[in-house]
């Protein structure tokens, strides 16, 4: 007997869909969009279909296994759960709670993964991953500039004359606005994209400008001028509600538009015209996450940000510098869930750092690891030097569903379970602001736990079972009891399946700013809190543009996010992702003498990755891509190459700021 269910897509991606999955016999046999979704409307792409896959598939993770004498041997959940609580023991009385790391990231978004937090911070505190590989530039950035980070509800968008697509590869990650890009168009909106690959959506815009990556602050600097030049600011805005515009004026003074467009590599008319498309408001802007993983990103993110706020494109229907939409998870009540203030110790390396951390952490060294919903073998960069450090630590401890590059390293690997095998309600703060239920709709292979449940069980032998007493449904309501008095409750969304939260659509519409002014800020106070000067600057990413780094690597590689793959999630589920695909913009096949599927090596000073050659058309010059996520057995994580210097703000990643060459095998 078949029966079907609504739940949703607990992956890491903007779109949040919603999910219509059939169950036949006990096992999950499709995974379809669910058609009542306001939002996704019935449509899901591939990762999201291939959960089926997932969560059928025979390489799954069925029960716990230590690593003896350098060989995984099956044990029971009692001695893995006993032996790990002592080590813990141990670790707490000899050198205190921060020797032990929690390394993690953000593979599910259910609400419940949250709780994580609340055993660590009961335990006492650990060291724990600040920033954000993902989009800490950006956030940060944001959060200077407006308070925080917002964007506009999805169907603002026809309200748009101008679409402008900053960096974001939507037809590829974010498959619902691409939707809404198709059916504006039709409207007559006009689309532009800014993107140094001539990807799917560049396809479909009105206008494309290739850009030299990591240059975008200096394109958003010359559109002011331009914007200036032509009288199309909006003076009211800026002076009622910025403060520091006289600071901008005076860094646009500093370099000419003719040093821009060397610099960026676009052309002049392209500078008047986008002038002419911010000035004719209203115009939304959507920024993407890989412009931002630069040494400049926050800088560039803020520029950008300064632009939709020159052209008085803030708080409008139709407008806004839409980039993450924290309103969504600031919806939850997520203290009640973490409980902060048990924690008496605490220690913290960035996420991009945290394997120099762990390599030079004194008082105490990091003696333990503990690796939840992450995957830093293959996904955090410079994988030589994290493969180091996880291997110098005495105890890895590694909760998953598969035997990834990170589970390979592990001293104890617990199998963990899929999201139709645990209830739990799901959420992204990046575009729509849908939380959808999701509920436990098949049991678990093998002896495959919860993450919650292992939490639980260690917290019993570690003596603060009673924080984790509660049933999901009872710490689910914990994370709703914020939202009771705007009628949202877990039987609610139980029986609706998806709710809206209460967020604003069109955000700063009132004009009041979450800054430390109360206004835009061009120039940001909380950044000299914190010990920054606050300003916009003139400044270039960390290697992309070093021409001494350039005569001996003198290409940039991207590391995109792959088309059928979630991070690393599905090559070891489809075959024809199983090898190293280099992308390579035209002008470097035809300097090397490269067609598609010749053999090359691509490296720089931290290592080298092999694949075969496939040409990108349209590309801007000296451009390559590498997608990221590939594992070790098909040839290896483009990691290998990229940097773990830190953003300038300190909290982002500098994934793709990152030079190479390469060399025919
Ligand atoms: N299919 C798929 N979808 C996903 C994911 C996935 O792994 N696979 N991951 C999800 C997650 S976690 C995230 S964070 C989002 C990310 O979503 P996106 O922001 O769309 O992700 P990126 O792959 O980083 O690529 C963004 C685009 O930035 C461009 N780019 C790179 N450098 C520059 C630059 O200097 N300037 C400009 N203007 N453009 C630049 C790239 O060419 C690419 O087209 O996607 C989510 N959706
Ligand atoms: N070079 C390069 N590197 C990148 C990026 C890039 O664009 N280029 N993108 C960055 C970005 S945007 C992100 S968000 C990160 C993502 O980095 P990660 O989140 O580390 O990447 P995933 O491959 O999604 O790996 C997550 C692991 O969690 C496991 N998992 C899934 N669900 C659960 C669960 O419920 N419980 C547990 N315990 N485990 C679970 C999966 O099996 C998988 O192995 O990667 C970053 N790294
Ligand atoms: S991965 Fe993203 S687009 Fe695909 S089904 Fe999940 S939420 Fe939807
Ligand atoms: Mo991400």
């Amino acid at each position: 007997m078949a029966a079907t269910y609504q739940s949703s897509c607990p992956l890491n991606c903007w779109d949040t869909c919603g999910f219509t999955v059939t169950v036949e016999n006990g096992k999950v046999v499709k995974v379809e969009g669910d058609e009542s979704h306001p939002i996704t409307q019935g449509k899901i792409c591939s990762r999201g279909r291939m959960l089926e896959t997932r969560t059928n598939s025979r390489e799954r993770l069925l029960y716990p296994l230590k690593k003896v004498n350098g060989q995984f041997i099956r044990i029971a959940w009692e001695q893995a759960l006993n032996e790990i609580a002592e080590k813990m023991k141990e670790m707490k009385e000899k050198y205190g709670t921060t020797a032990i790391l929690h390394s993690h990231d953000y593979a599910n978004n259910g609400l419940l993964k949250n709780l994580d937090q609340r055993f660590f911070n009961c335990f006492g505190g650990v060291t724990e991953l600040t920033g954000s590989l993902c989009w800490g530039a950006g956030i940060e950035a944001q959060t200077w500039d407006f308070g925080s980070s917002y964007s506009h509800a999805p169907e603002d968008i026809y309200n748009s004359k101008n679409v402008v697509i900053w960096g974001r590869n939507v037809a590829r990650t974010n498959m619902h606005l691409f939707q809404h890009l198709q059916a504006v168009k039709k409207q007559g909106t006009k689309l532009i994209v800014i993107d140094p690959i001539f990807n799917q959506t560049a396809k479909i815009a009105d206008m494309y400008v290739s850009i030299k990556p990591g240059m975008d602050g200096f394109l958003a600097i010359g559109i002011m001028k331009e914007l200036l030049r032509l009288g199309l600011e909006d003076q009211t805005f800026i002076k009622n509600y910025t403060v520091g515009f006289e600071d901008l004026l005076a860094l646009m003074e500093q370099i000419t538009l003719d040093e821009i467009i060397e610099i960026t590599e676009v052309r002049r008319e392209v500078f008047t015209e986008l002038a002419y498309i911010y000035g004719n408001r209203p115009t939304m802007t959507y920024l993407g996450l890989g412009m931002q993983r630069y040494a400049n990103g926050g800088n560039t993110i803020r520029l950008i940000d300064a632009l939709v706020a020159v052209s008085g494109n803030i708080g409008i229907p139709g407008g806004g510098a839409n980039f993450g939409n924290l309103q969504v998870g600031q919806s939850f009540n997520i203290k009640a869930l973490t409980l902060p203030e048990r924690k008496t110790a605490s220690r913290t390396f960035t996420m991009m750092k945290q394997a120099e951390g762990i390599l030079q952490a004194k008082n105490p060294p990091i003696k333990m690891i503990i690796v939840t919903c992450g995957n830093p073998l293959t996904q955090v960069p410079n994988t030589n030097l994290v493969k180091k450090a996880f291997q110098s630590v005495e105890t890895v401890v590694v909760f998953e569903q598969f035997m990834t590059d990170t589970a390979e390293l592990a001293d104890y690997v617990l199998p963990t379970t899929t999201v139709f095998e645990e209830e739990d309600i799901y959420y992204s703060s990046m575009y729509h602001a849908y939380v959808n239920y999701g509920p436990a709709i098949v049991e678990p292979p093998g002896e495959a736990k919860s993450d919650l449940w292992i939490w639980t069980e260690l917290a019993k032998r570690l003596g603060f079972g009673d924080d984790f007493a509660y049933s999901r449904e009872e710490f689910l309501k914990m994370g709703l009891s914020h939202l009771e008095k705007h009628g949202i409750t877990l039987e609610k969304l139980k029986q609706e399946k998806h709710i809206l939260l209460p967020v604003k659509p069109v955000p700063w519409d009132d004009y009041q700013f979450k800054t430390p002014s109360g206004k835009y800020e061009f120039t940001s106070l909380l950044a000299r809190q914190k010990g920054f000067d606050g300003k916009l600057k003139i400044m270039y990413p960390a290697e992309v543009g070093n021409s001494k780094l350039e005569s001996k690597y003198p290409y940039t590689l991207l590391t995109i996010h792959p088309l059928r793959s979630n991070h690393s999630q599905y090559y070891h589920l489809l075959e024809s992702m199983q090898s190293v695909k280099i992308e390579v913009s035209e002008d470097i096949a035809i300097e090397k003498g490269l067609k598609d599927g010749d053999l090359v090596k691509v490296f720089n000073d931290r290592g080298e990755l092999i694949g075969n050659i496939k040409v990108m058309k349209k590309a801007h010059p000296k451009t390559i891509n590498i997608d990221e996520g590939q594992w070790q057995k098909f040839g290896g994580s483009v990691n290998v190459l990229t940097s773990d210097l830190e953003s300038d703000n300190g909290v982002g990643s500098t994934l793709y700021d990152c030079l190479v060459t390469l060399e025919k095998i």
